[in-house]
Order: C-alpha cells, then sequence, then structure tokens
C-alpha cells in the first residue's frame, strides 16, 4: 500500500515536472530518456568504501564497475555516466552521499554501497524516495529484504559460509569449532549468525564464542583461549584488514589449524597483510579468475592491462552488476527509476562473468559458489 502511494505521488510530480519542462524549463539528467537514436542515457551512482582501512574493496568495485562503463559506452546501446561518492566505509557518510546521488544529482539507481552496514542505512532511505539500488558486495542476511527498490548480486554469507564449512568438514573430519566474530558490524554479526546456525545444524560442537570490534589490534586474549581448547577449526567472521591480523596472530601463537571465513576473508589483501599466516584460509567464492572459460579471460586480461593487478571477487561483482543495470536500462527503455527497477527485478538468466545469474523474488542471489583455500601464498579450489 505504502509503495502504491509513494507512486501516485511521484507521478503527481513527473505531471507537474512535465509542465514545468513544457514550459521551458531544463531537463535533469534522472528525466534523460531515450535520445534521437533511441539510446538510453543515464546518470548511475556509485557509492563505494574508497578510502579508510577497507578501501581495497572499493578499489577494486570502483576498477570493476569503471571497466564495464567503458565498454558498455562503447557498444552505443546505452550511455551510463558514473557519478562515484566515497563513503569511507561509514553509515553517515553513506547516508550524506545516498542523499546528495538521489537529490541533487538526480541519478537514475544507485550502484553500493559496499558495506551491509551501510546498506542497512542507505537501503530504507533509498526505497522510501524510489530509487533502485544494488549492493555488489552486500552479504549479510535481509539485504534485499529491505524493500522493493534494493538489490544485490553478491553471494550471500548464507550461501558462502555453508559450503566452506561443508569442506572443511569433509576434508579435515572436524569435529569442534571455536567461533569468533566482530560484533559491531552488520556484515560480521550476520556471518556469525550463519556459522552458528550451520555448525549446530552439522553436529559441530562449538567450544567457545569470541567477539572483537573493528579496528582492534590485539586479538592474543581471544586467540590464547581457543588454542586452549584444541579445536579442529576456527570460524572467523571479519572483514579482511580484522581477519588478517587475526590470522597473523594465531599462527604466531602455534595456532595452525585451518579457518573457514566468508566473503570479508576473500581478498588477496588478507595474503598481502597476513603473509604466510594466511595459508590455510577457506572461502568460498562466486568469483574464480583461473576458471578455463573465455569471457572470465577475456575480463582478467583486460583488468590486468588497465589497473596492474588481477581482478577480485569484488571486481568481479561489479563489473557483472553494471552490465545487469544496463540490461534493465536497455529493457526500461528510459532511465526512469520505476520502470529501471522492474525491469531490474526481471533479470532472467543474465550470462555474466560469474555465470548465469537471475534475481529471485526478494531481489537475492541464487547461485552455486566454489571453495576456496588460501595454499603457499595464492588462492586455490579446495578439493
Ligand atoms: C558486507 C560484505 C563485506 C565483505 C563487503 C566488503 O560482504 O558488508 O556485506
Amino acid at each position: 500500500m505504502r509503495k502504491h502511494f509513494r507512486r501516485i505521488a511521484q507521478f503527481t510530480a513527473l505531471s507537474s515536472l512535465l509542465l514545468v519542462s513544457a514550459c521551458g524549463g531544463a531537463q535533469s539528467s534522472g528525466e534523460k530518456e531515450a535520445n534521437g537514436a533511441g539510446k538510453v542515457t543515464a546518470d548511475i551512482g556509485v557509492i563505494s568504501y574508497i578510502s579508510g582501512p577497507g578501501a581495497a574493496y572499493g578499489e577494486a568495485i570502483t576498477n570493476g564497475l569503471k571497466l564495464a562503463n567503458e565498454e558498455i559506452n562503447k557498444k552505443g546501446e546505452v550511455e551510463i555516466n558514473l557519478v562515484i561518492e566515497d563513503s569511507a566505509g561509514k553509515q553517515d557518510q553513506a547516508l550524506t552521499a545516498a542523499q546528495k546521488l538521489m537529490n541533487s544529482k538526480n541519478v537514475t539507481a544507485i550502484i553500493g554501497p559496499t558495506l551491509s552496514t551501510e546498506m542497512n542505512v542507505v537501503g530504507p532511505e533509498a526505497d522510501l524516495n524510489g530509487v533502485p539500488i544494488m549492493g555488489t558486495s552486500t552479504t549479510a542476511e535481509g539485504i534485499p529484504q529491505i524493500g522493493e527498490y534494493v538489490f544485490r548480486n553478491s553471494l550471500p554469507e548464507a550461501l558462502a559460509i555453508p559450503a566452506s564449512i561443508d569442506k572443511a568438514i569433509e576434508k579435515y573430519d572436524a569435529k569442534k569449532v571455536a567461533i569468533l566474530y566482530g560484533n559491531d558490524d552488520v556484515f560480521t554479526k550476520s556471518g556469525f549468525d550463519t556459522m552458528k546456525k550451520a555448525a549446530e545444524e552439522k553436529g559441530l560442537e562449538i567450544l567457545t564464542i569470541e567477539t572483537f570490534q573493528k579496528g582492534q589490534s590485539d586479538y592474543n586474549a581471544q586467540l590464547t583461549k581457543i588454542k586452549g581448547l584444541k579445536p579442529d577449526l576456527i570460524l572467523a567472521s571479519a572483514l579482511y584488514n580484522e581477519g588478517a591480523v587475526i590470522m597473523d596472530q594465531a599462527r604466531k601463537l602455534g595456532i595452525d589449524v585451518p579457518f573457514v571465513g566468508g566473503n570479508g576473508f576473500n581478498s588477496p589483501e588478507v595474503i598481502k597483510i597476513a603473509g604466510d599466516a594466511a595459508n590455510g584460509l577457506i572461502v568460498a567464492t562466486p568469483w574464480y579468475g583461473d576458471k578455463d572459460d573465455q569471457k572470465i579471460q577475456d575480463f582478467v586480461k583486460k583488468y590486468e592491462e588497465k589497473y596492474g593487478k588481477k581482478p577480485d571477487q569484488f571486481a568481479a561483482q561489479a563489473y557483472d552488476a553494471l552490465y545487469i543495470m544496463a540490461e534493465a536500462l536497455k529493457n526500461a527503455g528510459e532511465a526512469d527509476r520505476d520502470a529501471v527497477r522492474d525491469a531490474l527485478a526481471e533479470t532472467k538468466d543474465f550470462q555474466g562473468i560469474l555465470g548465469s545469474f537471475s534475481f529471485d523474488k526478494d531481489g537475492d542471489v541464487v547461485m552455486e559458489p566454489t571453495v576456496l583455500i588460501i595454499d603457499e601464498g595464492k588462492f586455490k579450489v579446495f578439493e
């Protein structure tokens, strides 16, 4: 009902706007529509974690988006102008960016923000304003359920973590686990809930549950306790900067059991920061760049040429996300927020570098992850 009212309000607003335009008012970017050649032109806002301790996530995401943007505009069916804002991984900054993009920049849709913690405040606002928003890395439980304008193309923790735990149990005959998680972040808390549920369902004994906070630098108290309990595996829900330090300190304390992490751990930054201590980390991923697939190899090559490094999960998800958005713009036939929302919701069997992609009825993702392990300083398929 609420949404129905909003649409009426939007229609009324649009009618007055058309009147203004008819009277010679300038057209704003949000109303940019099909030009003479039938090409849809749209401003798409991006909210990304570009500065601060998790900036490598945002760097990969914006790189993936920019590469896709060049290719899409070159093809010429749609013309996308990216309007990029930095959120620094903070809720308030993400919200300010969203308000600027929706109100003064008048964008048709938004890609981002990077963290579920940010999406939890930005998503409801975009939904209320009738602006389609798509996370490319937001993996906590409940994100697409925020509202009908909220989407994601990222692998949810609820799919990633159980896949990793299953493989680890199979390989190591694991029976006892310790859990360690950040209790001040929506994503790390959600990852913990999924870990606990999966461990219970699989009959694992949970020896202890330990917590930490963002930016913490000393994990010796938690790790010493965990070491004394002798787990077969450690389940850790963390972003890469805390996660890598945890692994480093664990190995220094002589803890040599494998770690199972969620999406936050699936970054080359973990290896960069923790070095050899990262060996034995198991993660599930929607993206594996060494796959023998022409589309994937073309993307990897172009990305490496442009940025001088290999793309990670976050770059790949962002790259596919802009193609999904471009397809929706094309199908909508105009840079109209409601039409683009409806077209996005209808995305079906989109063939991207992450494979075949569809949204379910909630705007969430259905896909089969690949499980990887860090071995000799490299992510490899965990067989
Ligand atoms: C989330 C995540 C993070 C790992 C994104 C960088 O998945 O916050 O949902």
